[in-house]
Protein backbone atom coordinates (compact mmCIF):
# COMPACT_ATOMS: atom_id res chain seq x y z
CA UNK A 1 0.00 0.00 0.00
CA UNK A 2 2.35 2.71 -0.86
CA UNK A 3 0.58 5.99 -0.50
CA UNK A 4 0.93 8.24 -3.84
CA UNK A 5 1.98 11.56 -3.56
CA UNK A 6 -0.54 14.08 -4.39
CA UNK A 7 -1.96 17.45 -2.94
CA UNK A 8 -5.71 17.54 -3.51
CA UNK A 9 -7.98 20.27 -3.42
CA UNK A 10 -8.76 19.55 0.16
CA UNK A 11 -5.56 20.71 1.40
CA UNK A 12 -5.90 24.15 -0.56
CA UNK A 13 -9.46 24.44 1.38
CA UNK A 14 -7.31 23.28 4.70
CA UNK A 15 -5.13 26.15 4.36
CA UNK A 16 -7.77 28.80 3.87
CA UNK A 17 -9.12 27.63 6.86
CA UNK A 18 -6.34 27.61 9.14
CA UNK A 19 -6.68 31.91 8.89
CA UNK A 20 -9.62 31.18 11.19
CA UNK A 21 -9.24 28.47 12.70
CA UNK A 22 -10.05 27.75 16.55
CA UNK A 23 -13.62 28.77 16.51
CA UNK A 24 -14.78 28.49 19.49
CA UNK A 25 -17.96 26.95 20.25
CA UNK A 26 -20.38 27.96 17.28
CA UNK A 27 -23.42 26.58 18.23
CA UNK A 28 -25.65 29.13 16.16
CA UNK A 29 -23.34 29.26 13.16
CA UNK A 30 -25.29 28.94 9.90
CA UNK A 31 -23.92 25.70 9.01
CA UNK A 32 -25.30 23.83 11.82
CA UNK A 33 -27.79 21.79 10.76
CA UNK A 34 -30.79 19.22 12.22
CA UNK A 35 -31.05 16.06 11.05
CA UNK A 36 -34.59 16.15 8.79
CA UNK A 37 -37.18 14.00 10.48
CA UNK A 38 -38.11 11.73 7.72
CA UNK A 39 -36.72 9.84 4.92
CA UNK A 40 -35.58 13.18 3.09
CA UNK A 41 -31.74 11.66 3.98
CA UNK A 42 -30.41 11.80 0.30
CA UNK A 43 -32.92 10.49 -2.17
CA UNK A 44 -34.55 12.21 -4.98
CA UNK A 45 -37.68 10.30 -5.73
CA UNK A 46 -39.77 8.48 -3.25
CA UNK A 47 -42.99 5.93 -3.88
CA UNK A 48 -45.97 6.42 -1.89
CA UNK A 49 -44.32 4.46 1.12
CA UNK A 50 -41.73 6.62 1.34
CA UNK A 51 -39.08 3.44 -0.43
CA UNK A 52 -35.82 5.56 -2.18
CA UNK A 53 -36.67 5.67 -6.13
CA UNK A 54 -33.50 6.93 -6.88
CA UNK A 55 -30.62 7.94 -4.93
CA UNK A 56 -27.92 10.87 -6.17
CA UNK A 57 -24.71 9.92 -7.24
CA UNK A 58 -22.97 12.22 -4.95
CA UNK A 59 -21.35 10.21 -1.68
CA UNK A 60 -22.28 12.41 1.46
CA UNK A 61 -19.63 13.82 3.10
CA UNK A 62 -19.31 16.94 5.85
CA UNK A 63 -17.43 20.07 5.52
CA UNK A 64 -15.48 20.27 8.82
CA UNK A 65 -15.72 23.79 8.15
CA UNK A 66 -12.16 24.62 10.28
CA UNK A 67 -10.04 23.08 12.89
CA UNK A 68 -11.89 23.68 16.33
CA UNK A 69 -15.44 23.95 14.52
CA UNK A 70 -18.25 22.10 16.54
CA UNK A 71 -21.68 21.21 14.77
CA UNK A 72 -24.73 20.49 16.52
CA UNK A 73 -26.31 17.15 15.98
CA UNK A 74 -29.52 16.84 16.98
CA UNK A 75 -30.11 13.24 15.58
CA UNK A 76 -32.17 11.35 18.45
CA UNK A 77 -35.13 13.21 19.81
CA UNK A 78 -33.81 12.71 23.68
CA UNK A 79 -30.12 14.06 22.62
CA UNK A 80 -27.73 16.15 21.57
CA UNK A 81 -24.27 16.09 20.23
CA UNK A 82 -21.29 17.93 19.55
CA UNK A 83 -19.32 17.23 16.41
CA UNK A 84 -15.84 19.06 16.98
CA UNK A 85 -13.51 19.16 13.82
CA UNK A 86 -10.00 17.94 14.72
CA UNK A 87 -8.21 18.22 11.86
CA UNK A 88 -9.22 19.15 8.21
CA UNK A 89 -6.32 17.22 5.77
CA UNK A 90 -7.57 14.95 6.80
CA UNK A 91 -10.78 15.51 7.90
CA UNK A 92 -11.08 14.01 11.11
CA UNK A 93 -14.18 14.81 13.76
CA UNK A 94 -14.57 13.82 17.36
CA UNK A 95 -17.76 13.35 19.04
CA UNK A 96 -17.74 13.12 22.86
CA UNK A 97 -20.12 11.29 24.64
CA UNK A 98 -21.89 9.27 21.41
CA UNK A 99 -22.36 6.01 23.31
CA UNK A 100 -23.57 6.06 27.12
CA UNK A 101 -21.33 4.53 29.71
CA UNK A 102 -24.15 1.25 29.14
CA UNK A 103 -23.77 1.27 25.45
CA UNK A 104 -19.98 0.81 25.87
CA UNK A 105 -20.34 -1.70 28.38
CA UNK A 106 -22.54 -3.40 26.10
CA UNK A 107 -19.74 -3.90 23.46
CA UNK A 108 -16.97 -4.83 25.39
CA UNK A 109 -19.43 -7.64 27.01
CA UNK A 110 -20.43 -8.71 23.51
CA UNK A 111 -16.66 -9.08 22.51
CA UNK A 112 -16.05 -10.86 26.40
CA UNK A 113 -18.70 -13.24 25.17
CA UNK A 114 -17.14 -14.08 22.18
CA UNK A 115 -13.67 -14.52 23.42
CA UNK A 116 -10.56 -12.02 22.09
CA UNK A 117 -7.41 -13.72 20.62
CA UNK A 118 -4.13 -11.91 19.95
CA UNK A 119 -4.17 -9.48 17.04
CA UNK A 120 -2.30 -11.50 14.58
CA UNK A 121 0.55 -10.21 12.22
CA UNK A 122 -0.77 -11.63 8.67
CA UNK A 123 1.83 -9.87 6.68
CA UNK A 124 4.57 -11.89 8.49
CA UNK A 125 3.05 -14.92 7.82
CA UNK A 126 2.40 -14.79 4.24
CA UNK A 127 5.26 -16.26 1.82
CA UNK A 128 7.48 -14.52 -0.07
CA UNK A 129 9.48 -15.15 -2.83
CA UNK A 130 12.13 -12.40 -2.48
CA UNK A 131 12.50 -9.53 -0.87
CA UNK A 132 11.66 -6.27 -1.99
CA UNK A 133 13.92 -3.17 -0.58
CA UNK A 134 13.84 0.34 -0.43
CA UNK A 135 17.55 1.89 -1.64
CA UNK A 136 15.83 5.40 -1.30
CA UNK A 137 19.12 7.00 -2.40
CA UNK A 138 19.84 4.40 -5.29
CA UNK A 139 23.22 3.84 -4.24
CA UNK A 140 23.04 0.61 -4.20
CA UNK A 141 23.53 -0.67 -0.37
CA UNK A 142 20.88 -0.25 2.27
CA UNK A 143 21.71 1.83 4.76
CA UNK A 144 19.87 1.25 8.63
CA UNK A 145 17.12 3.32 7.71
CA UNK A 146 17.00 1.55 4.33
CA UNK A 147 16.54 -1.80 5.75
CA UNK A 148 14.34 -0.99 8.59
CA UNK A 149 12.05 0.28 6.12
CA UNK A 150 12.14 -2.84 3.78
CA UNK A 151 11.82 -4.69 6.99
CA UNK A 152 8.37 -2.94 7.64
CA UNK A 153 7.18 -3.39 4.33
CA UNK A 154 8.22 -6.67 3.75
CA UNK A 155 7.14 -8.21 7.18
CA UNK A 156 5.29 -5.34 8.68
CA UNK A 157 7.59 -5.33 11.70
CA UNK A 158 9.16 -2.07 13.44
CA UNK A 159 13.05 -2.43 14.17
CA UNK A 160 14.84 0.47 14.89
CA UNK A 161 18.75 1.37 14.27
CA UNK A 162 20.01 -0.68 17.35
CA UNK A 163 17.49 -3.37 15.94
CA UNK A 164 18.44 -3.71 12.78
CA UNK A 165 22.32 -3.63 14.17
CA UNK A 166 21.72 -6.52 16.42
CA UNK A 167 20.25 -8.70 13.23
CA UNK A 168 23.22 -8.01 11.25
CA UNK A 169 25.52 -9.10 14.08
CA UNK A 170 23.55 -12.26 14.68
CA UNK A 171 23.11 -13.43 10.88
CA UNK A 172 26.86 -11.94 10.44
CA UNK A 173 25.38 -9.94 7.22
CA UNK A 174 27.05 -6.93 7.37
CA UNK A 175 30.39 -8.92 6.44
CA UNK A 176 32.67 -5.45 5.56
CA UNK A 177 31.35 -4.16 8.79
CA UNK A 178 30.51 -0.43 7.05
CA UNK A 179 26.87 -1.11 8.55
CA UNK A 180 25.41 -0.74 4.71
CA UNK A 181 24.38 -4.00 3.43
CA UNK A 182 25.34 -4.29 -0.36
CA UNK A 183 23.10 -6.52 -2.62
CA UNK A 184 26.22 -9.11 -2.32
CA UNK A 185 25.82 -9.05 0.81
CA UNK A 186 21.92 -9.55 1.22
CA UNK A 187 22.43 -12.52 -1.57
CA UNK A 188 24.60 -14.42 1.72
CA UNK A 189 21.27 -14.74 3.31
CA UNK A 190 18.65 -17.15 2.39
CA UNK A 191 15.34 -15.55 2.53
CA UNK A 192 14.10 -18.26 5.15
CA UNK A 193 16.76 -17.57 7.40
CA UNK A 194 16.10 -13.92 7.43
CA UNK A 195 12.67 -13.92 7.78
CA UNK A 196 12.65 -16.58 10.49
CA UNK A 197 15.55 -14.66 12.33
CA UNK A 198 13.73 -11.62 11.88
CA UNK A 199 10.29 -12.55 13.12
CA UNK A 200 12.30 -14.33 16.67
CA UNK A 201 13.86 -11.60 17.05
CA UNK A 202 10.30 -9.66 17.02
CA UNK A 203 8.72 -11.93 19.00
CA UNK A 204 11.22 -11.44 21.53
CA UNK A 205 11.35 -7.91 21.26
CA UNK A 206 7.71 -7.05 21.28
CA UNK A 207 7.88 -3.54 21.37
CA UNK A 208 8.13 -4.31 17.06
CA UNK A 209 5.25 -5.46 16.76
CA UNK A 210 3.17 -3.46 14.64
CA UNK A 211 0.57 -3.85 16.98
CA UNK A 212 0.35 -5.63 20.42
CA UNK A 213 -3.95 -5.86 21.13
CA UNK A 214 -6.45 -8.93 21.59
CA UNK A 215 -9.58 -8.36 19.21
CA UNK A 216 -12.94 -9.98 18.79
CA UNK A 217 -14.42 -9.42 15.66
CA UNK A 218 -18.16 -9.51 16.27
CA UNK A 219 -20.38 -10.24 13.19
CA UNK A 220 -22.89 -7.83 12.74
CA UNK A 221 -24.34 -8.59 9.67
CA UNK A 222 -28.52 -8.91 10.09
CA UNK A 223 -27.71 -8.15 14.09
CA UNK A 224 -30.46 -8.74 16.35
CA UNK A 225 -28.74 -6.91 19.07
CA UNK A 226 -30.74 -3.61 19.35
CA UNK A 227 -27.98 -1.72 21.43
CA UNK A 228 -26.02 -2.12 18.13
CA UNK A 229 -28.64 -1.63 15.82
CA UNK A 230 -29.04 2.03 17.36
CA UNK A 231 -25.60 2.70 17.77
CA UNK A 232 -25.02 2.52 13.73
CA UNK A 233 -28.15 4.21 12.91
CA UNK A 234 -26.49 7.44 15.43
CA UNK A 235 -23.41 6.72 13.14
CA UNK A 236 -25.40 7.02 9.94
CA UNK A 237 -27.18 9.78 10.64
CA UNK A 238 -24.73 11.60 12.30
CA UNK A 239 -22.46 11.42 9.02
CA UNK A 240 -25.80 12.14 6.92
CA UNK A 241 -25.05 8.38 5.63
CA UNK A 242 -28.37 6.58 4.55
CA UNK A 243 -27.53 6.03 0.81
CA UNK A 244 -28.46 2.54 -0.40
CA UNK A 245 -24.73 2.53 -1.67
CA UNK A 246 -23.31 2.93 1.94
CA UNK A 247 -23.18 -0.35 4.11
CA UNK A 248 -21.28 -0.86 7.78
CA UNK A 249 -18.40 -3.61 7.56
CA UNK A 250 -20.13 -6.71 8.41
CA UNK A 251 -17.85 -6.94 11.16
CA UNK A 252 -17.31 -4.81 14.46
CA UNK A 253 -14.19 -4.64 15.58
CA UNK A 254 -13.19 -4.92 19.41
CA UNK A 255 -10.05 -4.53 20.49
CA UNK A 256 -8.64 -4.30 24.24
CA UNK A 257 -5.06 -2.86 24.81
CA UNK A 258 -3.56 -3.72 27.93
CA UNK A 259 -0.51 -1.98 29.57
CA UNK A 260 1.91 -1.65 26.78
CA UNK A 261 -0.60 -2.31 24.09
CA UNK A 262 -0.49 -0.03 21.12
CA UNK A 263 -0.88 0.30 17.16
CA UNK A 264 1.80 1.12 14.50
CA UNK A 265 -0.22 3.89 12.07
CA UNK A 266 -1.47 2.42 8.43
CA UNK A 267 -3.90 3.68 6.46
CA UNK A 268 -7.39 1.76 6.90
CA UNK A 269 -8.55 1.76 2.86
CA UNK A 270 -6.56 1.10 -0.29
CA UNK A 271 -5.97 3.26 -3.83
CA UNK A 272 -8.95 2.51 -6.00
CA UNK A 273 -8.28 0.24 -8.45
CA UNK A 274 -11.27 -0.49 -10.31
CA UNK A 275 -10.95 -4.01 -11.74
CA UNK A 276 -10.22 -5.14 -8.08
CA UNK A 277 -12.97 -6.53 -5.78
CA UNK A 278 -14.27 -4.32 -2.86
CA UNK A 279 -13.53 -7.45 -0.12
CA UNK A 280 -17.06 -6.34 1.22
CA UNK A 281 -17.96 -7.48 -1.60
CA UNK A 282 -15.94 -10.99 -1.82
CA UNK A 283 -14.99 -13.50 -0.18
CA UNK A 284 -11.52 -13.93 -2.59
CA UNK A 285 -8.57 -13.33 -0.48
CA UNK A 286 -7.68 -10.81 -3.85
CA UNK A 287 -9.52 -8.16 -2.85
CA UNK A 288 -8.97 -4.49 -1.96
CA UNK A 289 -10.88 -2.37 1.52
CA UNK A 290 -13.64 -0.36 0.04
CA UNK A 291 -13.59 2.12 3.63
CA UNK A 292 -15.16 5.02 2.78
CA UNK A 293 -14.78 6.46 6.18
CA UNK A 294 -13.58 4.81 9.96
CA UNK A 295 -15.97 5.22 13.05
CA UNK A 296 -13.55 4.93 16.24
CA UNK A 297 -15.45 4.17 19.36
CA UNK A 298 -13.88 4.50 22.35
CA UNK A 299 -15.35 2.49 24.98
CA UNK A 300 -13.16 3.01 28.31
CA UNK A 301 -11.25 5.75 29.72
CA UNK A 302 -7.63 5.23 30.14
CA UNK A 303 -5.30 5.79 33.41
CA UNK A 304 -2.38 6.42 31.03
CA UNK A 305 -1.31 6.68 27.60
CA UNK A 306 -3.30 5.10 25.19
CA UNK A 307 -3.91 8.11 22.62
CA UNK A 308 -5.56 7.85 18.95
CA UNK A 309 -2.42 8.83 16.71
CA UNK A 310 -2.77 10.55 13.48
CA UNK A 311 0.97 11.16 12.48
CA UNK A 312 0.61 13.40 9.37
CA UNK A 313 -3.09 15.25 10.60
CA UNK A 314 -2.77 19.12 8.97
CA UNK A 315 0.68 18.75 7.92
CA UNK A 316 0.93 21.44 5.39
CA UNK A 317 4.29 19.60 4.13
CA UNK A 318 3.57 15.92 4.30
CA UNK A 319 5.63 14.11 2.40
CA UNK A 320 5.04 9.97 2.46
CA UNK A 321 9.27 9.52 2.38
CA UNK A 322 9.27 11.83 5.32
CA UNK A 323 6.92 9.72 7.13
CA UNK A 324 8.89 6.89 6.13
CA UNK A 325 12.67 8.34 6.72
CA UNK A 326 11.48 10.24 10.30
CA UNK A 327 10.12 6.75 11.26
CA UNK A 328 6.88 8.13 12.32
CA UNK A 329 4.69 5.09 11.84
CA UNK A 330 6.14 3.84 15.40
CA UNK A 331 3.57 4.96 17.75
CA UNK A 332 4.98 2.58 19.92
CA UNK A 333 7.98 4.72 20.11
CA UNK A 334 7.51 8.11 18.73
CA UNK A 335 3.84 8.75 19.58
CA UNK A 336 4.67 11.98 20.90
CA UNK A 337 5.68 13.01 17.28
CA UNK A 338 2.23 12.76 15.81
CA UNK A 339 0.96 15.81 14.73
CA UNK A 340 -2.55 14.89 16.26
CA UNK A 341 -3.22 12.68 19.07
CA UNK A 342 -6.91 12.20 21.15
CA UNK A 343 -7.00 11.37 24.11
CA UNK A 344 -8.99 8.31 24.71
CA UNK A 345 -12.58 8.72 26.66
CA UNK A 346 -15.25 6.31 27.39
CA UNK A 347 -18.11 7.30 25.01
CA UNK A 348 -15.95 8.87 22.48
CA UNK A 349 -16.17 8.56 18.89
CA UNK A 350 -13.33 9.72 16.45
CA UNK A 351 -14.42 9.38 12.81
CA UNK A 352 -12.22 10.62 9.29
CA UNK A 353 -13.31 9.50 5.78
CA UNK A 354 -10.33 7.37 3.91
CA UNK A 355 -11.19 9.05 0.46
CA UNK A 356 -11.49 11.99 -0.98
CA UNK A 357 -14.74 12.68 -2.72
CA UNK A 358 -14.49 12.52 -7.11
CA UNK A 359 -14.51 15.96 -8.07
CA UNK A 360 -16.20 14.78 -11.43
CA UNK A 361 -18.41 12.28 -10.36
CA UNK A 362 -19.20 13.10 -6.79
CA UNK A 363 -18.56 9.46 -6.47
CA UNK A 364 -15.77 7.89 -4.11
CA UNK A 365 -12.29 9.06 -5.14
CA UNK A 366 -9.07 8.70 -4.18
CA UNK A 367 -7.34 7.39 -1.28
CA UNK A 368 -6.52 10.46 1.38
CA UNK A 369 -2.75 9.56 2.02
CA UNK A 370 -2.57 11.61 5.20
CA UNK A 371 -5.27 9.22 6.91
CA UNK A 372 -2.08 7.33 8.69
CA UNK A 373 -3.87 6.94 12.16
CA UNK A 374 -2.81 4.56 15.09
CA UNK A 375 -3.05 3.95 18.72
CA UNK A 376 -0.07 4.89 21.29
CA UNK A 377 0.87 3.08 23.63
CA UNK A 378 -1.30 2.27 27.04
CA UNK A 379 1.20 3.41 29.80
CA UNK A 380 -0.99 2.37 32.57
CA UNK A 381 -4.53 1.07 32.76
CA UNK A 382 -6.40 -0.39 29.84
CA UNK A 383 -8.14 0.30 26.99
CA UNK A 384 -11.03 -0.59 24.78
CA UNK A 385 -11.82 0.58 21.26
CA UNK A 386 -14.20 -0.22 18.88
CA UNK A 387 -13.58 -0.04 15.10
CA UNK A 388 -16.55 0.23 12.44
CA UNK A 389 -15.68 0.64 8.78
CA UNK A 390 -18.25 2.47 6.41
CA UNK A 391 -18.27 0.83 3.10
CA UNK A 392 -18.70 1.79 -0.24
CA UNK A 393 -18.57 -0.36 -3.53
CA UNK A 394 -16.01 0.57 -5.67
CA UNK A 395 -15.73 -2.52 -7.83
CA UNK A 396 -16.75 -1.99 -11.64
CA UNK A 397 -18.02 -5.68 -13.26
CA UNK A 398 -15.35 -6.45 -16.06
CA UNK A 399 -17.00 -6.10 -19.60
CA UNK A 400 -18.28 -10.05 -20.38
CA UNK A 401 -15.78 -11.59 -22.62
CA UNK A 402 -17.33 -11.35 -26.16
CA UNK A 403 -19.16 -15.07 -26.97
CA UNK A 404 -17.50 -16.15 -29.90
CA UNK A 405 -20.84 -15.32 -32.28
CA UNK A 406 -20.33 -12.20 -31.68
CA UNK A 407 -16.99 -11.58 -32.70
CA UNK A 408 -16.66 -9.54 -35.84
CA UNK A 409 -14.26 -11.44 -38.62
CA UNK A 410 -11.91 -9.18 -40.12
CA UNK A 411 -10.48 -9.99 -43.25
CA UNK A 412 -6.49 -10.19 -42.42
CA UNK A 413 -5.81 -11.37 -45.94
CA UNK A 414 -8.47 -10.28 -48.35
CA UNK A 415 -8.35 -12.00 -51.48
CA UNK A 416 -7.01 -10.55 -54.42
CA UNK A 417 -10.05 -9.48 -57.06
CA1 LIG B 1 20.88 3.24 -0.09
CA1 LIG C 1 28.44 -3.94 4.45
Amino acid sequence: MAPSQRLSVFCVVALGCFAYACLAKEHDHADMYKEPAKGEGHCLKEDADGKCLEEPEEVPRLDGIAVGFYRTLAIEAEETHFMKTLSMAPLILEIDDFLTSKECDHLIKMAKDQGLEDTINSAATSPKERIHVSDFNSDGQLDTNEMRISLEDNFDVYLCEEDVLNVYKELRMDTNGDNLISKAELDEVTLSNFRDFVLHYVNEHPVCQPRRSKEAKIAINGTKDGVFAKIEQRILRALRLRNAAVETDSELLVMKFEQEGHENAHIDSAPILERLPCCHKTDSEVCRDCRYATVQLHLSNVEEGGEAAFPVANNDTYSPKDLRLGNKRNLRKFCEESNLRVTPKKGKAVIWYNHFPSGDTGEVGEIDDRTWNGQCAVTKGEKWLAKLWININTYVEPEPEPEEDDVEETEEDPKPE
